[in-house]
C-alpha cells in the first residue's frame, strides 16, 4: 500500500510507525502515512533552522520571490494530482477543489511573493539638539522557524496561506498538517524540490497533535506557531508559546450569525445561505450555523432553504453534479450526529434532515449525513451555542434590528458573519455592529487575500492576509542613523 512520507530536510522520511489513511467517501483505508517520531519532529526543526541561517534568510528577495513563483507553477502544472489527492482525503467534491482550494493554494504563493516584494519600509527624520537630525528607518527581519499547524477542511488551501508569506519573508517551516489530511501537504514537498527551495526550507511532519503537534510547540528552536483549528487546541498552543515568549498567531473556531431582513433580495440571501451553511459539508470556518430571519419573511426563508437542502446532491466527489460530500471522518460524524440528536432532545423542529443519508454501494460505509435544519428552539440550546462545524444550522424568527444585533453577537466567538438586506444604511448600520473579524453583506466568502483575516473574542488572536501577514512572519528593527 502507497506510503505517505514526513518531508525533512529536502528527503522524504519514512519513521516505520504507520497509520491509517481513510476516505471519508467510503470508509475504506487507501494509503498509509508514517507517523513522525520525537526524533523526526527534532530533524525537522533542526534542519529548518540550519536553512535560515543558510542561503534562505539571507537570499535576495528577487530570487525568492522567483523561486516562490515556481512553487505556485509547480502546484499548477501538477493540479490533477493535487485535486485527486484532496479530494480522496476530505471527500470534497472535484467541482468546489477545482475551483477553490487548489487554485488557491498556488496563488498563495504568488499573491504573498508580490506582498513581500513591493513592501516599503518607514522612516522618520528627527531633529536633535544639535541641529544635525536623525534619520529612523525600519527593516524587515525573518522571524526564524515557524511552526505551521493546520485543520482537515480546508488543507491545503489553509496551510499555503500560512506557507506562503512565512517563505516569502524569509522564514523557514515545519508544517504539521491535520492527521486527517496528510496527502496535499506531503506532495508539495515533491513541488519544492522541483521549484529550487533549498533542503530544510519547508519540512513536514505527520501525526496526531497531540504527540507530533505537541512535540513541534514545545521545541525551543521554533521561533513562532501559526495555527488553525479548534479553540480548545488554540488554548494549548497559546500556552506553550507563552513559554519562551513566542509569538502565536490563532484562526479559531466560530458560531457564524447570518442575519436576513425582510428588504433582502431573497433569492440571492437563500442562495449565499445555501453555501454558508452546505459548503463542504458545512466544514468552513466562516461558515453559517446560527440564521435569524425577519418575522414577515420567516415561513418563505424556510420553506425555501429547506427545498435548496433537499435538492443538494450528495455523491461520489468525482461526479461533477455532486453538491456536498461526506463528513471528514468517522469520528467526526459521531460528533456532528450527537448534535443532531441533542436538538431534537432540547425540543427542535427538524425542518429537514437530522440523520443519515442512504448512499449507494460502498458509499454506504463513508461519514454521511444528511443536510439539516432546525427551527424553535432557545438561544441558550446547545446547538444555538456550540459550534458543530457539520451541513447543517438553526433559524430563529427577530422583530428588530437591535434585537438581531444582540442575539447574533451573543456568543463567546466572533469569526464571521453575513447580513442580508437591500437597505444600504442598514448593512452599513448593522454590518459595524457585528462583533466578528468579517462581516459579508449580500455575499459570503469572498475574500480579497489583501484584507486582514481573523477572529475576534474566542476565534483567534492576530490578523493575516496582505501586509497583516508581514506584520506576524517579520520581526520589525528601527535602525536610527545620528546625522
Ligand atoms: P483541531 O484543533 O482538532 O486540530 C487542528 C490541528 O491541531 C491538527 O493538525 C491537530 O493535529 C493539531 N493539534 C491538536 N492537538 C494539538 C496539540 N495538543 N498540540 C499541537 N497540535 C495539536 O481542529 P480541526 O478539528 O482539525 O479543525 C476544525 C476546527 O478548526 C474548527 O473548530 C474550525 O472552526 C477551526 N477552523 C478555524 C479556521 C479559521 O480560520 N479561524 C479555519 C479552519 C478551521
Ligand atoms: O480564505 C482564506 O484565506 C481563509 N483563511 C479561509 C478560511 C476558511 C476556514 O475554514
Amino acid at each position: 500500500m502507497r506510503e505517505i512520507k514526513n518531508f525533512i530536510n529536502g528527503e522524504f522520511v519514512s519513521s516505520g510507525k504507520l497509520d491509517d489513511v481513510v476516505d471519508p467517501t467510503t470508509g475504506k483505508v487507501v494509503a498509509q502515512y508514517s507517523v513522525a517520531s520525537d526524533q523526526d519532529v527534532a530533524d525537522a526543526v533542526s534542519a529548518a533552522d540550519d536553512a535560515l541561517n543558510g542561503s534562505w534568510g539571507k537570499m535576495d528577495i528577487q530570487e525568492r520571490v522567483n523561486i516562490l513563483y515556481k512553487v505556485a507553477d509547480g502546484i499548477n502544472a501538477r493540479f490533477d494530482e493535487f485535486l485527486e489527492a484532496e479530494c480522496l482525503d476530505t471527500g470534497k467534491p472535484y467541482s468546489l477543489a477545482r475551483h477553490i482550494d487548489i487554485p488557491r493554494g498556488a496563488a498563495n504563493f504568488k499573491i504573498f511573493a508580490d506582498t513581500i516584494k513591493n513592501a516599503a519600509d518607514e522612516a522618520f527624520h528627527m531633529p536633535t539638539p544639535d541641529g544635525t537630525g536623525a534619520l529612523n528607518y525600519t527593516v524587515r527581519k525573518p522571524k526564524g522557524v515557524i511552526a505551521v499547524i493546520g485543520p482537515w477542511n480546508l488543507p491545503l488551501l489553509l496551510m499555503t496561506w500560512k506557507v506562503g508569506p512565512a517563505l516569502a519573508c524569509g522564514n523557514t517551516v515545519v508544517v504539521k498538517p491535520s492527521e486527517d489530511t496528510n496527502l496535499t501537504t506531503s506532495l508539495l514537498g515533491e513541488v519544492m524540490n522541483d521549484a529550487g527551495v533549498p533542503a530544510g526550507v519547508f519540512n513536514v511532519v505527520l501525526g496526531p497533535g497531540a504527540q507530533v503537534g505537541n512535540a513541534l510547540i514545545t521545541n525551543p528552536s521554533v521561533d513562532a506557531i501559526t495555527f488553525t483549528g479548534s479553540t480548545e487546541t488554540g488554548h494549548r498552543i497559546a500556552g506553550a508559546a507563552a513559554i519562551g515568549v513566542r509569538d502565536c498567531s490563532l484562526e479559531l473556531g466560530g458560531k457564524n450569525p447570518g442575519i436576513v431582513f425582510a428588504d433582502c433580495d431573497m433569492d440571492k440571501a437563500i442562495e449565499g445561505t445555501m453555501r454558508s451553511v452546505f459548503a463542504n459539508c458545512g466544514q468552513v470556518c466562516l461558515g453559517t450555523e446560527r440564521m435569524y430571519v425577519e418575522r414577515s419573511i420567516f415561513d418563505e426563508f424556510v420553506q425555501k432553504l429547506k427545498e435548496g437542502a433537499e435538492a443538494l446532491k450528495l455523491g461520489d466527489p468525482k461526479d461533477p453534479t455532486t453538491n456536498m460530500g461526506p463528513l471528514i471522518s468517522a469520528n467526526h460524524k459521531e460528533k456532528v450526529l450527537s448534535f443532531y440528536k441533542k436538538a431534537v432532545d432540547e425540543g427542535a423542529t427538524v425542518v429537514t434532515g437530522g440523520g443519515i443519508p442512504d448512499m449507494p454501494g460502498e458509499m454506504n460505509g463513508g461519514s454521511w449525513v444528511q443536510p439539516t435544519i432546525w427551527t424553535g428552539l432557545s438561544e441558550d440550546s446547545t446547538v444555538v451555542t456550540e459550534e458543530i462545524f457539520g451541513p447543517c444550522c438553526h433559524i430563529t424568527a427577530f422583530d428588530d434590528e437591535e434585537e438581531v444585533i444582540r442575539m447574533a453577537n451573543d456568543t463567546p466567538y466572533g469569526l464571521a458573519s453575513a447580513v442580508w438586506t437591500d437597505n444600504v444604511s442598514r448593512a452599513h448600520r448593522v454590518a459595524a455592529q457585528m462583533e466578528s473579524g468579517i462581516c459579508w453583506v449580500n455575499s459570503w466568502f469572498l475574500r480579497d487575500l489583501r484584507t486582514p483575516f481573523g477572529g475576534a473574542k474566542q476565534s483567534g488572536v492576530g490578523r493575516e492576509g496582505g501586509h497583516y501577514s508581514l506584520e506576524f512572519y517579520t520581526e520589525l528593527s528601527n535602525i536610527c542613523i545620528k546625522l
